[in-house]
């Protein structure tokens, strides 16, 4: 038998485990070892020497971090030798620069104090030498104050190795050595995007938020844990609590994110208690808006659904849930939309995002959701992202991307018609005309098969239709390909041998797919490459959409869908309606599948819908056209608006309701790899706002139907109930690190992976697709192409993002992105402003020329309600789901001089 190897640490004996350092040894046997320079998950550097242990036989002191333990290996981590060179150590650190720790920020936290304080040392065994560098603050988020650096390197390695941002580095030498950035400019000039994640590892007061100094230090606030309410990533934060504030937020170290936060979770949180929040029922009086008791609002809002209801019918109104409410919110609005109203017009902003991948993919696998978790990214040969500006829409996610290049030498494809940060990391990229993305991917297969490089034992065992696949992808040579998108013949061909060989290979794809009318095809064709070459439900492989929204995974699988009840069940189904009726104890649910919010919204226009509830959504910024939209909005009978503050659509609305935002409520979200999480309340609510779900209750009440909760976890059993993937949830289970539906037992350990033995459909599916131009092209009077989208510093229509100074600074205003050739072709210079047209309508902005910009097509972000993107966007939708073409529309541009106009 082989016995154990062991390592003595202090007079005991333990066992240590391969490759472990002695510090890590030590660690796991709660054994303390001070660090200072040590980062978990990078390369050791021994920086810092605080680490050092005695070895009995080793001629001098050991870097704890970077020995690794050897069977046999005696070590003492407090011997007199190991406390003198700690000590020393420790004086040498206080006498260089200025450790004054009366008014540090970071006192409660500071390593380096505490150690001093263990140790017994001051700072004046030495002289003190003065920093060379100047503090500086002249960014938005990050004070560096040199005189406390003590060099260990944390900051550097976090940036590099952890995000891999590669902003900064360790400059100059001896005494004059210094954390730089390149080129040794402030931050903000620099490759920095202020994730914070330098801050939260310096184990000084070096680095610190800048508005520290104003707020309670670490050991005065309470922790509490909860997940971000940005986008699908779900990252695990702790909110730091005092005087019913959240004073900050830090990373959780745990899945997903393990600690890292991107600037808008870190410090995007000003919203929270923001002057702006909505405190007040309020009802619409002539020339503005009167604040009302709820009791009054609810009843306005009731007499009018009831009145609707009976005089034209239920199906005359419509529901709008929300992707940033919790699924207890989403579960219970789709529930009263269902057993209150009784009608099926319930929809979200999915729609408008992954609606086109809940259908492909639901068609090929039978099941529309990311098929692999977000770690298993780094086990990926190959990645293949493609409409995914990863950096800045899921910047924490990325970093699984970059980490996987960096260090596990994945090959990074990136096709993309912009420069996107990650095409920097890419040995690939392809840069297509928008909207042509059904003739690369079957470009892809048609290499790929005529080279032989597919699965053929995969396509024989788990898939069904592939002759039919096979013949459609006869025309698509590389050459005609190329006619189409632009994609070099010879860039096409290596890009699918790369994609070929990568067993495994990995898809991530994002709005680029998704927003155009023929998103359905796009997400199909996807899901045919990659069972083309077997690597779905494996690890390291699948078809990985990146949802957008905090919750929107979950929002969907709650129901929010106006042809599904919780769990993807057709409403259309008798079985179903009937098992659904005697779980609500309710008669008569509606069979008829209800309108998506693109119909409900043109169908108020024509009085076809008469009343609609808008719950955490903001139309009249984030829809396509909203001249119209705006025209059908103030058609309406009735528009209540629940919102956590007065959005544009809300200025529309009859009667606005007050809610909770994410730091005041209990619930779960559920993040993009179907990870399901707890956030917790950790504030009260402003003014008299109330919970999502607490106020549909009521409202319920009101009309004469009883739905009545203790909390949010009675909802989660219900939801359990009757949600076969989300069976074997409990709120004791999600406590750690939540779990991954489908869930279907109280013993089940969660599936990250799907699809691993069968398609959810039994077989996967190969779907014939031909490839179809985008709804709207160019022509003469229109001669560019419009594409829309994000910015990593701002959030949707803003109503969140723009309460939070420093993301103003950097992002304050709509811009539009053009290559320098056009520009000159336009006769506009960098920083003027323009007019853009398009057939719906008109929009001015400041000119930004960048080499993101490809000939032909310009770029907007759609976050600013004033220079609207969605002013100019086609409303045309994809056939099947139902998607407009945010991503593809024909603009013109104007050059209006003077250039110093600022609207
Ligand atoms: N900072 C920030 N993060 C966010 C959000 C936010 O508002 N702000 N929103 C969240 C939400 S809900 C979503 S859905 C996600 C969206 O995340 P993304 O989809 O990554 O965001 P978009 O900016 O819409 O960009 C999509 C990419 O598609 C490319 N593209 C455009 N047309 C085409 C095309 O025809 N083919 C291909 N292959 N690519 C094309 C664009 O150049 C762009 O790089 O982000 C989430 N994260
Ligand atoms: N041109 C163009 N248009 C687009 C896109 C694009 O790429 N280009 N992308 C589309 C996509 S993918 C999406 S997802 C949509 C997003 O469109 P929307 O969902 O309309 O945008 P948000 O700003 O996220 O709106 C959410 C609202 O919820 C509120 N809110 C936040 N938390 C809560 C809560 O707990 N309860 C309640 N009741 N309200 C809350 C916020 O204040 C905000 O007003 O935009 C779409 N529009
Ligand atoms: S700024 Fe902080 S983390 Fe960076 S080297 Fe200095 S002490 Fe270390
Ligand atoms: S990556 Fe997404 S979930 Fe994570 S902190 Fe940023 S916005 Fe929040
Ligand atoms: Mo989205």
């Amino acid at each position: 038998m082989k016995t154990k190897q062991t390592i003595t640490i202090n007079g005991k004996v333990f066992p240590f485990k391969k490759e472990e350092t002695i510090l890590e040894a030590a660690e796991r046997n709660e054994i303390f070892i001070p660090t200072l320079c040590h980062l978990k998950g990078t390369t050791p550097t021994g920086a810092c020497r605080i680490c050092m242990v005695e070895v009995k036989g080793a001629r001098s002191l050991v870097a704890s971090c970077a020995a690794p333990a050897e069977p046999g290996m005696e070590v003492k981590t407090e011997s007199n030798e190991v406390i003198r060179s700690r000590k020393l150590t420790l004086a040498l650190m206080l006498s260089s620069g200025y450790h004054d720790c009366l008014l540090c920020p970071a006192t409660g936290k500071c390593t380096l104090q505490a150690l001093a304080y263990r140790y017994n040392v001051n700072g004046r065994r030495f002289e003190t030498s003065k920093s060379r560098y100047p503090l500086e603050n002249i960014n938005p988020f990050i004070i560096r104050d040199f005189s406390k650096c003590i060099l260990c390197g944390r900051c550097v390695q976090a940036c590099n190795d952890v995000q891999v941002n590669n902003a900064i580095d360790l400059g100059y030498r001896g005494v004059a050595a210094k954390v730089v950035t390149a080129g040794d400019r402030t931050l903000k000039d620099s490759d920095c995007v202020f994730c914070g994640e330098c801050i939260q590892v310096c184990p000084v007061g070096a680095l610190y938020p800048k508005d520290a100094l104003h707020k309670p230090r670490y050991g005065e606030t309470e922790k509490v844990r909860t997940t971000c309410s940005y986008c699908g990533v779900g990252c695990q934060m702790h909110l730091h609590i005092k005087d019913n504030r959240v004073q900050r937020i830090t990373g959780a170290d745990t899945a997903p994110n393990n600690g890292s936060l991107c600037v808008k979770g870190r410090f995007g949180y000003d919203f929270i208690h923001s002057e702006e929040r909505l405190t007040h029922p309020l009802i619409r009086e002539k020339d503005g808006f009167r604040k009302v008791s709820w009791d009054e609002a609810l009843k306005k809002i009731a007499d009018h659904f009831t009145k609707i209801k009976l005089q034209d019918g239920p199906d005359k109104m419509g529901v709008l849930v929300s992707a940033r409410m919790t699924n207890e919110d989403n579960y219970i609005a789709q529930k009263f939309a269902r057993t209150v109203l009784k009608t099926n017009n319930i929809d979200h902003c999915a729609r408008l995002c992954h609606a086109s991948t809940v259908a492909g993919l639901a068609a090929s696998f039978g099941s529309g959701a990311m098929t692999n978790p977000i770690a298993d990214i780094e086990n990926a040969r190959v990645i293949l992202v493609t409409g995914s500006n990863t950096t800045e829409t899921h910047p924490v996610l990325s970093g699984f991307i970059k980490r996987a290049v960096k260090f596990n030498k994945a090959r990074l494809i990136v096709i993309d018609p912009r420069q996107i940060t990650l095409t920097r990391f890419a040995e690939k990229w392809l840069r297509p005309e928008p909207g042509t993305n059904v003739a690369w991917i079957n470009g892809l297969m048609h290499v790929i098969l005529k080279e032989n490089l597919h699965d053929p034992d995969f396509i024989r065992q788990r898939t069904i239709d592939f002759d039919k696949l096979k013949k459609s992808l006869e025309p698509y040579t590389p050459e005609y390909v190329a006619s189409l998108t632009g994609i070099k013949e010879k860039a096409l061909i290596e890009t699918a041998r790369i994609y070929a060989a990568g067993a495994p290979s990995s898809i991530i794809y994002c709005m680029g797919i998704t927003q155009h009318s023929s998103g359905t095809d796009n997400v199909k064709a996807l899901a045919n490459l990659a069972m083309l070459c077997g690597y779905m439900g494996i690890e390291g492989g699948g078809v990985n959409p990146l949802r957008g929204q905090n919750n929107v995974q979950g929002a969907c699988d709650m129901g929010g869908l106006p042809n599904v009840y919780p769990g993807y069940k057709p409403v259309t189904d008798p079985v179903v309606r009937a098992d659904m009726e005697k779980a609500w104890q309710v008669a008569d649910l509606s069979p008829i599948p209800g309108m998506t919010v693109t119909e409900m919204i043109p169908a108020a226009a024509e009085k076809k819908i008469k009343s609609l509830y808008i719950i955490g959504e903001n139309p009249m910024v984030s829809d396509p056209d909203i001249g119209h939209v705006k025209k059908c909005l103030k058609n309406l009978d009735l528009l209540v608006v629940q919102d956590i503050f007065m959005t544009e659509t809300g200025k529309l609305a009859h009667v606005v309701l007050p809610a909770t935002c994410f730091a005041e409520k209990n619930g779960t979200f559920t993040n993009t790899e179907r990870r399901i999480q707890r956030i917790r309340k950790a504030v009260s609510p402003p003014g008299n706002a109330l919970g999502d779900w607490q106020i549909i209750c009521r409202l319920a009440g009101q009309m004469g139907m009883g739905m009545s909760y203790k909390n949010s976890r009675e909802i989660m059993d219900e939801i359990a109930s009757v949600t076969p993937s989300y069976a074997g949830v409990t709120y004791e289970r999600l406590e750690e690190k939540g779990i991954h539906w489908p869930c279907p037992q109280k013993d089940h350990p969660g599936t990250p992976i799907l699809h691993q033995e069968t398609f959810t459909n039994g077989k996967g599916v190969f779907h014939a697709i031909e490839f179809r131009v985008p709804a709207e092209e160019t022509c003469p009077e229109y001669p560019l192409i419009l594409t829309t989208g994000r910015l990593l510093y701002q959030y949707h229509t803003g109503t969140m993002t723009m309460k939070t100074a420093g993301l103003n600074e950097i992002a304050p205003e709509s811009h539009i992105e053009i290559s320098s050739e056009d520009a000159q072709n336009a006769g506009l210079r960098d920083g003027e402003i323009a007019e853009l047209s398009s057939r719906r309508g008109m929009v001015t902005a400041r000119i930004s020329i960048s080499p993101k910009a490809v000939n032909g097509t310009v770029f907007m972000p759609f976050h600013y309600a004033r220079a609207a993107a969605n002013v100019l966007t086609n409303t045309a939708l994809d056939p099947v789901a139902k998607i407009p073409e945010l991503k593809v529309c024909a603009v013109k541009l104007r050059n209006i001089k003077p250039s110093s106009i600022i609207y």
